[in-house]
C-alpha cells in the first residue's frame, strides 16, 4: 500500500496510564509503540489524541464512593463505565509513552476534559454531540483516509474509527498497532461492529 498525501495516521491515546504499570493498563499496551513508530515514518500527516481528564471527572470510580472499577452507571447521555482514575491532566500518567515518536505530529487532540462527560471518540464526546474539532481540522486540510492505531482497540480506537466513517471519511484500523482492554467481550464486539460497517482492519505488513 502506498501512503498518499491525503492519508493521515491518527495515534490514539498512547499514554503511560494505558501501558504496563499504568493506572488503566491495557495488556501489552506499550507493545504498540515500535509498530506505530515504524508506520508513522510512512505518513506525511500524523495526529495524536490524548485522554486528558480533570481529577473530578465523572468517569472516575473514585468519584462514586459506592461503586467499583468497571461498574456502569447511567448518565444523561447513556451508560458510562467507571474506570480506575487515569490520564489526569498534567500527571505523568497522561504523558505520551516516552518511546513514542511524537515530533512529526501536526496536531494533538485532547479529549475527556469536561468534568461531566467522557470521550472515547477522537471526534465526538460520549453524548455524540459535542465535537472535538478534529473533523473540521481534517476537512480543512483535505485529508480523506484516516488510519487508526493505538489504545484501546475496543474503546477509543473503535469509536474514533466509527465516528470517522459517520463523518464521511474513509477509516482503516491497523490491528497490530492496537491493543484492547476486553471488557465483557468488547474486543469481539469491536471486530463485529467494524466488519458490519465495512471498516477494514489491516496488519502492519500492508505498509512495507
Ligand atoms: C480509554 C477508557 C477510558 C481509551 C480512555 O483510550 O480507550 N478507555 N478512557
Ligand atoms: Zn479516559
Amino acid at each position: 500500500m502506498k501512503v498518499s498525501s491525503k492519508d493521515v495516521l491518527i495515534i490514539v491515546d498512547v499514554q503511560n496510564d494505558f501501558c504496563t504499570g499504568g493506572a488503566l493498563a491495557v495488556p501489552g499496551g506499550e507493545k504498540v509503540v515500535p509498530a506505530i513508530n515504524r508506520i508513522g515514518e510512512r505518513f506525511e500527516n500524523v495526529v495524536l489524541t490524548q485522554d486528558w481528564h480533570p481529577a473530578d471527572h465523572v468517569s472516575f470510580v473514585s468519584n462514586h464512593p459506592r461503586k467499583r472499577p468497571y461498574d456502569t452507571i447511567e448518565l444523561s447521555y447513556g451508560s458510562q463505565v467507571l474506570w480506575p482514575d487515569h490520564c489526569v491532566q498534567a500527571s505523568s500518567g497522561a504523558d505520551f509513552h516516552r518511546g513514542l515518536e511524537t515530533v512529526r505530529a501536526s496536531l494533538v487532540v485532547r479529549k475527556g476534559f469536561r468534568r461531566h462527560i467522557d470521550s472515547y471518540s477522537a471526534f465526538y464526546e460520549n453524548d455524540k454531540k459535542t465535537p472535538t474539532g478534529l473533523a473540521g481540522y481534517l476537512r480543512e486540510r483535505d485529508l480523506k483516509t484516516l488510519f487508526f492505531a493505538g489504545l484501546a482497540f475496543d474503546f477509543c480506537v473503535r469509536y474514533s474509527a466509527e465516528d470517522a466513517r459517520n463523518a464521511g471519511f474513509d477509516a482503516v484500523v491497523i490491528e497490530e498497532a492496537c491493543r484492547g482492554i476486553d471488557l465483557d467481550g468488547s474486543v469481539a464486539a469491536t471486530h463485529h461492529s467494524l466488519k458490519s460497517l465495512g471498516i477494514p482492519v489491516v496488519g502492519i505488513e500492508a505498509f512495507f
